[in-house]
């Protein structure tokens, strides 16, 4: 695999090359800039899941309903909701605390030529008023909050799901045996290091990330999914120990 896809003019993720003292990772300005490319050399998956969720999003969203994006950076998954919504008339909101991302997220939302207004608001999750949503989704942000909160936010959202509505939540996992955890992290970093990262950059990034991005099973994931009243949850996709699930609330 080589590191050829990078766009003409996307800027490359450098930010750990470089020995530095261990901080708590931040998506901060430095973070913004580099963002489509971080994210694309890192989360296995990621280039397949964000056009899977236009499809998702247009097999589930009804008219007349709220449609949210929560944690959503510079807007990928956004623009795959838009467009997968099409010409519904569906209420679009895009979330992020990161005010660096949303400052961005606004530009590539003007680029993007779809007629749908979105609305974006810089936020923290946890506050966000929920209603009658046909499609939410988390696109690897839950694992950013902190882990007694999930629970919450979940019930939230089952909770504001129209019958018929879904949840796409995309995730980093961790695995219950500690023998697949190990095979799935090193497949992980050979991933990161097939797309040009060092070992040096993998092992200060993964450092800056432990107490920040908090893993869970996938069997926690269902069971808390479940509990928060989705009726049905199945994984559909994964690539190591990235995942993406959806979860349905019955017609
Ligand atoms: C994509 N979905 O490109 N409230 C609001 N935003 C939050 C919170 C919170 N409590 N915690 C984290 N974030 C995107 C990618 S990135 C995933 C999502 C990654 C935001 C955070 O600021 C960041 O922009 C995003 O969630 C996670 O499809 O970097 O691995």
């Amino acid at each position: 695999m080589s590191d050829s896809n990078r766009k003409p003019g996307q800027a490359l993720d450098r930010l750990f090359a470089s020995e530095r003292e261990t901080e708590d990772f931040r998506f901060d300005a430095s973070v913004a800039r580099v963002f489509p490319d971080m994210i694309r050399r890192s989360v296995p998956g990621y280039t397949t899941i964000i056009p899977m969720i236009e499809v998702i999003t247009e097999q589930y969203a009804r008219p007349g309903s709220h449609c949210y994006d929560l944690g959503c950076s510079l807007g990928a998954s956004t623009l795959a909701m838009r467009h997968g919504i099409g010409d519904r008339d569906c209420i679009l909101t895009g979330v992020d605390n990161s005010a660096a991302m949303i400052e961005r997220c606004e530009h590539y939302i003007a680029l993007d030529d779809h007629p749908l207004p979105v609305s974006l608001r810089c936020e923290d999750i946890l506050d966000t008023f929920i209603e009658q949503t046909s499609v939410t989704t988390l696109n690897f942000t839950l694992q950013f909050v902190a882990p007694e909160r999930r629970g919450e936010l979940m019930k939230r959202i089952a909770e504001a799901t129209l019958p018929g509505g879904a949840l796409i939540l995309s995730e980093k996992i961790r695995f219950e045996s500690e023998a697949e955890q190990a095979i799935q992290t090193q497949l992980h970093h050979e991933f990161k290091r097939a797309n040009g990262y060092s070992d040096l950059e993998i092992s200060q990034k993964r450092s800056a990330l432990e107490q920040v991005l908090i893993p869970e099973t996938l069997a926690e994931h269902r069971q808390r999914l479940i509990i928060a009243g989705f009726d049905r949850v199945l994984v559909w996709y994964q690539c190591f120990n990235f995942v993406s699930m959806l979860a349905i609330k019955s017609p």
